[in-house]
């Protein structure tokens, strides 16, 4: 069984997730969704909407997705590769170069982002609309 992994905070869900999680999952058989938890978004310097928890029960509702676990650290990689027995690391290629250091456990995979949304923007346009 050929095994991929991806990384994110997945907040609000959106059409440009869906297609990075459908498009890793052709290159293999068993999607693991790293998901980023609360804390680690701090890090990020991001504060998603929904909580660890309710961004990890939607990303287990999508067909593509076979096994999600929590991202806590930058360094964490490397072990979940090996943990999990993973062949293929796969990122949007706003990623692109930063995580080739994982080549020495798997292939590494940057794909194109979907143009014209992120969760950034979607928040941005609420605010326009809400604020009439
Ligand atoms: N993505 C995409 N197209 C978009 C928006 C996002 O392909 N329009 C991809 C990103 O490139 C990433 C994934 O969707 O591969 C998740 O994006 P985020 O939730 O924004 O995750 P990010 O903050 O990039 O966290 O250790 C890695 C980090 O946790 C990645």
């Amino acid at each position: 069984m050929r095994k991929v992994i991806t990384y994110g905070t997945f907040d609000l869900l959106h059409t440009g997730h869906i297609n990075i999680l459908r498009r890793a999952k052709e290159y293999g058989d068993y999607l693991i969704v790293a998901i980023s938890s609360d804390e680690f978004n701090a890090l990020k310097g991001k504060k998603a909407y929904y909580s660890f928890e309710q961004r990890k029960l939607i990303l287990e509702a999508i067909r593509y997705v076979d096994e999600v676990i929590p991202e806590d650290t930058w360094e964490q990689k490397v072990q979940d590769v090996k943990d999990h027995d993973v062949d293929v690391f796969v990122m949007g290629d706003d990623w692109k170069g930063k995580f080739d250091f994982l080549e020495e456990s798997c292939e590494v995979i940057y794909l194109p982002r979907t143009v014209g949304i992120s969760t950034t923007k979607i928040k941005r346009d609420l605010t326009k609309v809400n604020k009439g």
